[in-house]
């Protein structure tokens, strides 16, 4: 008698045991039994460094003030001592993960993170927060059991820039619904947070030297709505937010066009001395800075030195993209006197990819935003050729608000229609033909707000696109691939039903 044995079926268990991580990992392996469980009276250990143990601390303290509202456990924080904490967060890991890298092991009795800063623990914590049943991100008490299988995990990021963008000057964004953004966007490792601060519908940083920016020029938004700006303090609070969760804050204050709120708010700063009214419209590439008056850099030194002052991170953003209404002589002359007040801050230069036209100090990054288009790619060899980086966001795959498809109620179309897949199935390095390897510094998502007024719009548009943008930026090429990428995407769903995120159930995803 020959038995036939029937072809092994995957064990119905098996996905469940492989939690579905975004960003992939560099490396992760099964550990089969060793399924750990979160217990009443487990323990949280920090292992770090007397120089890193406050923000080493931190980063168990994020975790642990969710775990122990969800789970409804003590879960105290303890610096660790030997075999002893449930779960074991360090610092002291080797200098070879870097900056952002971490280890991740999952054993029947203890989890352990090891990194070599608190930024790469940051990280591996997010990391372990997906790796824990869905609930675990609930506001409220949860029943358990919370069991997280077995796992070795080893990883760090591919680029070092990995952002998403957020034009608060179309639709003003409070602190609040800014905070919010930050942490969904920090869940998958995103590490800048780039503000676009100013265009012609209004200003939104308080500049003590021209106080007319934000009380006139911040005041209203698209569609004459009241708009808003942020204060010194309201700023600050925002920075000191984005660098509890490890992303730091990209100024941009838009220039030499898409500057209506400030043309508007100083007579003086115009070629002709008379202001413009405001502007509540959605019409780009009007409006233009007087390149040949003296006082256009007198307000850019002060607008920079003010914005730079408010800014811990190395890079100002001062635009460049759009200048239609500025003849393109001028848009030549003005670009390198303004980034000349951007390095005189001490700061690096980032620009849409228009600047690259121009010589770029040192250490400057260009923003690539084409869609596929020759002049756009000519731009970002431009970048390239002269020693910038290029931060690759391309507007038919990387723009947030271009709608999913026609059905969408609000966004634009522009750039085309981007679904899920179109946002997610392209490679940043390869993207733009003959552009030196290592010219690309990462991606960035931007989000800009003609048509987005609330935050319930913001994360439609967001999610589930936002997460695919941060995983071309921090996993391997080799590991990009939009069917296992579908798989892991669905599962997100139920997280992201536990904290209320307003995604768009795209119908191609098998949500779960
Ligand atoms: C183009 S892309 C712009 C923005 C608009 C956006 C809308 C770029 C650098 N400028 O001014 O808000 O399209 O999708």
């Amino acid at each position: 008698l020959i038995a036939t044995t029937p072809a092994l079926a995957q064990p119905q268990s098996y996905s469940q045991a492989v939690p579905a991580l975004i960003p992939q990992p560099t490396s992760q392996h099964t550990l089969p039994n060793q399924t750990f469980t979160l217990k009443p009276w487990s323990i949280v250990g920090v292992d770090s460094s007397a120089k890193e143990s406050r923000a080493a601390k931190k980063v168990a303290d994020q975790l642990t003030a969710q775990l122990r509202r969800s789970t409804g456990y003590r879960l105290p924080v303890l610096p660790v001592l030997p075999g002893f904490a449930d779960i074991r967060l360090s610092t002291n890991g080797p200098a070879s993960l870097g900056t952002e890298g971490y280890q991740l092991r999952v054993e029947r009795s203890t989890v352990t993170v090891t990194a070599a800063t608190p930024e790469g623990l940051y990280r591996g914590v997010t990391t372990l927060r997906q790796l824990l049943p869905a609930k675990a991100d609930a506001k409220t008490r949860q029943a358990g059991p919370w069991r997280i299988a077995g796992t070795t995990i080893a990883d760090s990021p591919r680029y070092a820039y990995r952002g998403t963008m957020l034009d608060v000057s179309r639709h003003f964004f409070s602190v609040a619904e800014v905070k919010r953004y930050i942490d969904l966007a920090s869940l998958y490792k995103l590490n800048k947070l780039h503000l676009h601060l100013s265009d012609d519908q209004g200003w939104r940083i308080q500049i003590d030297s021209w106080p007319r920016l934000t009380t006139y020029g911040g005041s209203l938004e698209v569609n004459g709505t009241p708009g808003g700006s942020y204060t010194k303090a309201q700023y600050a609070e925002i920075v000191r937010y984005a660098a509890d969760h490890y992303m730091t804050v990209i100024p941009e204050i838009d220039t030499p066009g898409h500057t209506n709120a400030a043309l508007a708010s100083y007579a003086e700063l115009n070629c002709d001395g008379v202001a413009p009214p405001l502007y509540t419209g959605t019409d780009v590439g009007f409006s233009s800075l007087c390149v040949g008056k003296d006082i256009t850099y007198k307000f850019l030194d002060d607008v920079f030195r003010e914005v730079s002052q408010q800014n811990p991170g190395d890079i100002v953003h001062l635009g460049g993209d759009e200048a239609h209404s500025t003849p393109h002589s001028d848009y030549l002359t003005f670009v390198p006197k303004a980034a000349a007040l951007v390095t005189k801050q001490h700061k690096r230069v980032m620009g849409w990819q228009e600047i690259a036209d121009t010589p770029l100090p040192a250490g400057s990054i260009a923003q690539y935003w084409g869609t596929d288009d020759e002049r756009s790619q000519e731009l970002a060899r431009k970048a390239a050729a002269q020693g910038a980086k290029v931060v690759m966001s391309p507007a038919n795959r990387a723009y947030l608000d271009m709608k999913y498809d026609e059905s969408t109620p609000y966004g634009q179309d522009w750039a085309g229609l981007v679904d899920v897949r179109t946002a997610y199935d392209w490679n940043p390095s390869t993207l733009v033909p003959d552009l030196p390897a290592g010219a690309v510094a990462g991606v960035e998502a931007p989000i800009w707000t003609e048509t987005l007024d609330d935050l319930d719009k913001l994360e439609y548009m967001a999610f589930p696109r936002l997460p695919g943008i941060a995983e071309l930026g921090w996993s391997q090429a080799s590991a990009l691939d939009w069917t296992a990428y579908k798989g892991r995407l669905g599962a997100q769903g139920s997280r992201w039903d536990e904290l209320s995120v307003n995604f768009y159930r795209a119908p191609e995803i098998d949500w779960h």
